[in-house]
């Protein structure tokens, strides 16, 4: 996978030599190149802003620059492959980042950043390279931050780790929180290892039982907690046909009631931590 970002703070990706990314780059599975968005200007200051049109407060980013930026890395691609590469546009008025969307980004052979500094990008960038490729404009969060950089880094993690061969155990990302169908959206549950005794404290005596059924059923008695306590929207907005019957004990008994539809909504004694 090809990765583009064109930024003004270019060592802000630093990161992206490090760890499972990293990795993922020096063994030639993910082709990142990060581009200073000030090196396509061409007046002494190298200006990148300027005052909105409208009034108000903050700067906007002017669209020359990304203009000549984004034609750039879209003709060195072309010679390099046909693929179309897919614009992501990390904003915080953009639609929430997802599991869903990882996996969907994942699929795709080359993906281009734009992360914005200031309020925003001028309007007229999205509009125009959106008539040739697909753009995402994505938030990662209910939240605002100075710049769409870290959530560059945040959303190249997600999906690399994605791709074939970057995880090293090709299981570990199938019961992820949040990986679709897998525990039904629900958050996984806590996690123990060695020493069995630490500050005097145990491990729940159904991990070492050996009783890989009542494992299971452990954990997902205990993912059914924590998402109750953590995300009750997730609970609300649970397939019911994913609940069995002893499913439908726990949630009672985490004081969730049963809906007429098969799905549950908040009683008034929902329990907590
Ligand atoms: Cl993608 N950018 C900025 N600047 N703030 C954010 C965000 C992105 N996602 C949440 N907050």
């Amino acid at each position: 996978m090809r990765l583009d970002v064109v930024t003004i703070f270019p060592e802000y990706l630093e990161p992206l030599n490090v760890s499972l990314v990293g990795k993922a780059r020096a063994r030639g599975q993910l082709d990142v190149r990060v581009h200073d968005l000030r090196s396509f200007t061409h007046d002494r200051h190298h200006t990148v802003d300027d005052t909105p049109y409208g009034g108000g407060p903050g700067m906007v980013m002017k669209p020359e620059p990304w203009g000549e930026a984004l034609d750039s890395i879209l003709a060195s691609g072309e010679a390099e492959r046909p693929a179309r590469p897919v614009l992501v546009v990390p904003t915080p008025s953009g639609r929430p980042f997802t599991q869903a969307l990882a996996v969907e980004l994942a699929e795709r052979p080359w993906l281009i950043f734009a992360p914005a500094r200031y309020e925003g990008i001028d309007r007229r960038v999205i509009e125009e390279y959106g008539e040739h490729l697909e753009v995402h404009e994505v938030s990662i969060g209910d939240y605002v931050l100075a710049g769409g950089e870290a959530a560059v880094l945040v959303i190249t993690e997600a999906v690399a780790r994605l791709l074939p061969g970057v995880l090293g155990n090709a299981e570990s990302h199938r019961d992820d929180s949040f990986a679709p169908g897998a525990m039904a959206d629900l958050l996984e549950g806590p996690v123990y290892t060695k020493p069995p005794e630490w500050r005097g404290r145990g491990i729940p005596e159904v991990l070492v039982s050996g009783h890989h059924g009542k494992v299971a059923r452990w954990r997902r008695d205990e993912a059914f907690r924590r998402t109750s306590v953590n995300r009750p929207d997730l609970i609300e907005r649970c397939d019911p046909a994913a609940l069995d019957k002893h499913d439908r004990k726990t949630l009672v008994e985490l004081g969730w009631q049963e809906l007429p539809e098969g799905g549950f909504g908040r009683s008034d004694r929902a329990v907590e931590e």
